[in-house]
C-alpha cells in the first residue's frame, strides 16, 4: 500500500476477517501459566443496529481487554445478545412481524458491526438469551429459587403500565412513570410471580464496602438508597374500642411521649375493620377509592396537600396510656414499614402538616438545648434534629438520640410491647410479565395440587409457536395458545393449565456473564469453569443500571453462592459506567432527525477512526456532545501516524537525537497508566504527541534508524488497543509477522522517563509572575538566585525591599514584599 496515503476501507475488513478466522481473541482454556483476566461488557438489546452508546462503551471496554491482552493475561472477552423484553417486541408490533425474526435479524446486523468495529471479542461461546438453549436454565434457575421459596406467587398492588399492559418492577418505575415508555404507573391488585430480594437486603447493602473505589460512588450511593436500610423500633399500640393490637414502626422511638393522633394506610386491613359499619364508613370507602387513582409519588409528594378521614375509633399509647384518634391518611403507604404510623406532628413534617390541617394537637417532646422552649401551637415547622426530651415522663432530661432511643426501646421490649426493628425500602423483586417475548415462567396450575414446577427433564418451556397476536392486552398472548395451555398435571397426571406469564428480560441478565465461561450443554455453567474465570475483573456499561441490572446480578450471585454453586458472592469486581452520548445537548432520535450510527461512522471513515473519535471526545464517564468532536481530525492524525511510521523506516538517518528516545519512553509510561485508568482522551493526545515528535525528528533529518524505528514501534503497540486496523497494517510494514494484538506491551528505561527539567513557578506576593525550567534535583540557593534574577520578578518586585523568599524546590519560590 502506498506510503503516503492509508486506506482503512482496504486495510479494515482484511483484518476483521483474518482475526476472525484465526481466532486470535479466543480465551485459552487449557492455559494454565497466564493470570486470566474476565473483561466484561454489558450485552446489548438487539433492538435495530449498534447505537453511539454501544460504540462508546464496547471500545472502552475493548481497549481494556486488549491492553490486558498485550500485558500478557489469558483474556476472556465475549459477547451475546440480551434478545427477550419488550423494546424488541414493541417494534415487532409496530412492523406487524413475528418478535422472533425480527430480533435475530436485528442481532445479524449487530454481529456484523461488531466485526466491522474490530472488538476482540471471543465468538466461541456467544448466545441470545432467547435461545432455547440459554433460556432452558433460566428456568432452570428460577425452579431452584422456587425451591428455596425465593421465588414466590402472590396477590399485592403492584404498578402496572397502561400502555405496555403489563406489571413493573419497582426499580422499572421512575418518579412514577414507565421506565420503556414513559406512560403514568397505575397500581392494580393482582398476583404475580415474586423474587423474595429483601433476604438479601443487608447483604447487598454489606457487601457494597468490597466495591468501594472499585465501582463509582454513584452507584454504591444509588444502590444504598434504594436498599434504603432505617433502625428504629416497632411499637405496639392497642385499639381501645376492640382491644387488638396494631404495630407502627418508627424511627423516633423518642417521640412516643409526642404522638397525639394514630394513621393507617388507607388500605390497612383494619381500617375497613373499623370503618365498617360506622358512621365513618362512606366516607371512608370514597376516600379510599380516591387514594386508589393517586400514584405513590402523588401520595408521598411534599407539595401536595395530604388528605385523611378519621375513623371513630381509638389508639392506646404504650408509654402513657393515652387515647389518640385513629385516622387513615393517603401519605401513609401500605408497602412501607407496617403501613401504619403514630403521628408526631411537633417532629415530623408530614404529620405536622397534617394536624394543622385538621386541627390535631401538636406537643413537643423534644427541646432544642439552651434555647427558649418550643410551643406546639405556634410551631411552622417541624424540630426534627436533636435535642433534650421534655414532656416524657421518666424520660425528661434524656439526650433523645443517644438515650432516649435505646432506653425507651429497650423498655418497650421488656414489657413485650416491641423493640428494636431495621426497615428496608427495597422490596420484592416482582419478576412476571404479561407479555409474549420473554422467557415462560415454568410452573404448571393444577386443580388438585395446585403450583407444580415442571419437571427438570421437561425443561424447557418452549415458547410457543403458534401465538399471533402479542398486542398487550392486560393477559399473557400466551395464553391464546391451547396447545401451550392445556397439560397434565406432572404431579397427579389430571388437567392441568400452564402459566402464561414470562419472566422480566433482567432474570436472563442476571446470570448470563456465568454462562460465557463455556456453553455447556448440561449445565446453566461449569462451576470449575466459573472458578477460574470469574469474578468479572472489569465490567463496562451504562449508568442507566446502576440499580437494575446491577442489583438483580448481585442478588443472583448471592443466591448461586448459598446453594454452592459459585464461591464468591459478588460478581463483578470492578465497574467502569460511561457517559451518555448526545447531539448538540439532546438525545439522539431518528424523531428529532439528530441521529448518528456507528455503522455510517464507519463508512465513512473507517472503525478506527469510530473509535478513537468517541475515546478522544473526554473522559470516559461523562456525556460525550457529538456535535463538538472531529471525526475528520481524528482521520487526519491517523494519516499523519501512518506517514511517519514510513519515514521512520524510509528516510536517511542522522545524528543520535536523545530527545525523541526519551519523548518515546516517557508516552509509553504514561500512556500505560491512562489506559489502566481508562483514561482513553489523556492516553490518544499523548500519543499524538509522539507521533509529532517522530515526525518532526525525522523531518529534521534527527535521531539514528535505531531511535526513529523504536520510536515508531512503541507508537503503534501503545496505539493498538484503541486503534487495532491501522496499527496491525503497521505492525507488518515494520517487518512483525504475528499480530501486534498477541505482542508484548512494551516497557520503558525508567532513566529516560525521569522528568530531566520540571517546570518552577515563580510568584511575588503570591501572584504567578513567571515560570523556569530547571532540573528536579536544583538546590534551593540557586533556585533562589534564580528566581530572583528573573526579569519579571524585578519588575514586579519594583524596587520594594524583599522581606524574604519562600523557596520550596523545585516547584515554587514565593518572593515577599515588605510594604
Ligand atoms: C414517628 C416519627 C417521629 C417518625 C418523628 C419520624 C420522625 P424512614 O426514615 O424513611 O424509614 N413511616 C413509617 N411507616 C410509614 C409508612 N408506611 N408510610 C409513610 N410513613 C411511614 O422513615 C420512617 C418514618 O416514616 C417513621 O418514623 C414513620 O414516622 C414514617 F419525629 O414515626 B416516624
Ligand atoms: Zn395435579
Amino acid at each position: 500500500m502506498d506510503a503516503e496515503r492509508y486506506d482503512p476501507q482496504q486495510v479494515e475488513p482484511k483484518w476483521a476477517a483474518a482475526w476472525e478466522e484465526q481466532a486470535l481473541y479466543r480465551a485459552d482454556e487449557s492455559d494454565t501459566t497466564r493470570p486470566r483476566y474476565y473483561a466484561l461488557d454489558m450485552f446489548p438489546y438487539p433492538s435495530g443496529d449498534l447505537h453511539m452508546g454501544h460504540l462508546e462503551a464496547f471500545s472502552g471496554g475493548d481497549v481494556i481487554a486488549r491492553l490486558k491482552r498485550m500485558q500478557g493475561h489469558n483474556v476472556l472477552h465475549p459477547i451475546g445478545w440480551d434478545a427477550f423484553g419488550l423494546p424488541a417486541e414493541n417494534a415487532a408490533i409496530k412492523r406487524g412481524v413475528h418478535p422472533k425474526p425480527w430480533t435475530y435479524q436485528n442481532i445479524d446486523t449487530q454481529r456484523a458491526t461488531f466485526h466491522r468495529l474490530g472488538t476482540s471479542f471471543d465468538w466461541s461461546r456467544t448466545f441470545n438469551t432467547c435461545d432455547p438453549d440459554y433460556y432452558r436454565w433460566t428456568q432452570w434457575l428460577f425452579l431452584r429459587f422456587y425451591e428455596r421459596g425465593l421465588a414466590y406467587r402472590k396477590a399485592s398492588p403492584v404498578n402496572w403500565c397502561p400502555n405496555d399492559q403489563t406489571v413493573l418492577a419497582n426499580e422499572q418505575v421512575i418518579n412514577g412513570h414507565c421506565e420503556r415508555c414513559d406512560a403514568l404507573v397505575e397500581k392494580r391488585e393482582l398476583t404475580q410471580w415474586f423474587f423474595k430480594i429483601t433476604d438479601y437486603a443487608q447483604r447487598l447493602l454489606d457487601d457494597m464496602e468490597e466495591l468501594a473505589d472499585r465501582w463509582s460512588d454513584k452507584v454504591l450511593t444509588m444502590q444504598r438508597n434504594w436498599i434504603g436500610r432505617s433502625e428504629g423500633a416497632d411499637v405496639d399500640f392497642a385499639v381501645a374500642e376492640t382491644g387488638e393490637t396494631v404495630r407502627v414502626f418508627t424511627t423516633r422511638p423518642d417521640t412516643l411521649f409526642g404522638a397525639t393522633f394514630f394513621v393507617l394506610a388507607p388500605e390497612h386491613p383494619l381500617a375497613m375493620r373499623l370503618a365498617r359499619g360506622s358512621p365513618y364508613e362512606e366516607e371512608f370507602i370514597a376516600f379510599l377509592d380516591r387514594v386508589g387513582r393517586e400514584t405513590e409519588v402523588e401520595r408521598l409528594s411534599t407539595e401536595r396537600d395530604k388528605e385523611g378521614v378519621f375513623l371513630g375509633a381509638h389508639a392506646v399509647n404504650p408509654v402513657n396510656g393515652e387515647h389518640i384518634p385513629i385516622w387513615v391518611a393517603d401519605y401513609v403507604l401500605m408497602e412501607y414499614g407496617t403501613g401504619a404510623i403514630m403521628a408526631v406532628p411537633a417532629h415530623d413534617q408530614r404529620d405536622l402538616e397534617f394536624a394543622r390541617k385538621y386541627g390535631l394537637p401538636v406537643r413537643v417532646v423534644v427541646q432544642p438545648p439552651g434555647e427558649a422552649p418550643l410551643d406546639g401551637d405556634t410551631l411552622t415547622e417541624a424540630m426534627s434534629h436533636e435535642g433534650v426530651m421534655v414532656n416524657s415522663g421518666p424520660y425528661d432530661g434524656l439526650p433523645a438520640t443517644d438515650e432516649g432511643i435505646p432506653r425507651i426501646t429497650a423498655d418497650l421490649q421488656a414489657r413485650g410491647l416491641g423493640g428494636s426493628a431495621v426497615n428496608f425500602r427495597l422490596r420484592d423483586w416482582l419478576l412476571s410479565r404479561q407479555r409474549y417475548w420473554g422467557c415462560p415462567i415454568p410452573i404448571i396450575h393444577c386443580p388438585v395440587c395446585g403450583e407444580v414446577p415442571v419437571p427438570d427433564d421437561q425443561l424447557p418451556v418452549l415458547l410457543p409457536e403458534d401465538v399471533t397476536d402479542f398486542k398487550p392486552k392486560g393477559r399473557s398472548p400466551l395464553a391464546a395458545s391451547e396447545a401451550f395451555v392445556k397439560v397434565d398435571c406432572p404431579r397427579c397426571g389430571g388437567e392441568a393449565r400452564r402459566e402464561t406469564d414470562t419472566m422480566d428480560t433482567f432474570v436472563d441478565s442476571s446470570w448470563y456473564f456465568l454462562r460465557y465461561t463455556g456453553l455447556d450443554p448440561e449445565r446453566p455453567f461449569d462451576p470449575e469453569r466459573v472458578a477460574r474465570w470469574m469474578p468479572v475483573h472489569q465490567y463496562t456499561g451504562g449508568i442507566e443500571h446502576a440499580i437494575l441490572h446491577l442489583l438483580y446480578a448481585r442478588f443472583f450471585v448471592k443466591v448461586l453462592y448459598d446453594m454452592g454453586l459459585v464461591g464468591f458472592s459478588e460478581p463483578f469486581t470492578a465497574m467502569l459506567n460511561q457517559g451518555m452520548v448526545v447531539m448538540q445537548g439532546a438525545a439522539m432520535s431518528k424523531s428529532r432527525g439528530n441521529l448518528v450510527e456507528p455503522a455510517a461512522i464507519i463508512d465513512q471513515h473507517g472503525a478506527d477512526v469510530a473509535r478513537l473519535t468517541i475515546l478522544f471526545a473526554g473522559p470516559f464517564e461523562d456525556d460525550v456532545d457529538w456535535a463538538d468532536v472531529s471525526p475528520e481530525g481524528t482521520a487526519r492524525w491517523l494519516q499523519r501516524v501512518w506517514r511517519a511510521v514510513h519515514a521512520a523506516l524510509e528516510e536517511p538517518e542522522g545524528p543520535a537525537d536523545p530527545e525523541l528516545a526519551r519523548l518515546a519512553h516517557r508516552t509509553t509510561a504514561a500512556v500505560g497508566d491512562d489506559l489502566e485508568r481508562f483514561r482513553f482522551n489523556t492516553a490518544i493526545s499523548k500519543l499524538m504527541i509522539l507521533s509529532n515528535g517522530l515526525a518532526d525528528a525525522v523531518r529534521g533529518g534527527r535521531a539514528t534508524a535505531a531511535e526513529r524505528r523504536d520510536a515508531a514501534e512503541r507508537l503503534v503497540l501503545l496505539l493498538a488497543p484503541l486503534a487495532p486496523f491501522v496499527t496491525e497494517e503497521l505492525w507488518r510494514v515494520l517487518g512483525h509477522h504475528g499480530s501486534v494484538h498477541l505482542a508484548a506491551w512494551p516497557g520503558f528505561d525508567p532513566q529516560l522517563v525521569r522528568a530531566d527539567r520540571v517546570t518552577c513557578v515563580l510568584q511575588v506576593d503570591g501572584k504567578v509572575r513567571d515560570r523556569i525550567e530547571v532540573a528536579p534535583e536544583v538546590p534551593e540557593e540557586e533556585l533562589r538566585a534564580a528566581a530572583l534574577a528573573s526579569e519579571r520578578v524585578k519588575a514586579a518586585v519594583a524596587g520594594r525591599p524583599v522581606a524574604r523568599v519562600v523557596v520550596v524546590p523545585p516547584k515554587l519560590v514565593n518572593v515577599v514584599t515588605a510594604r
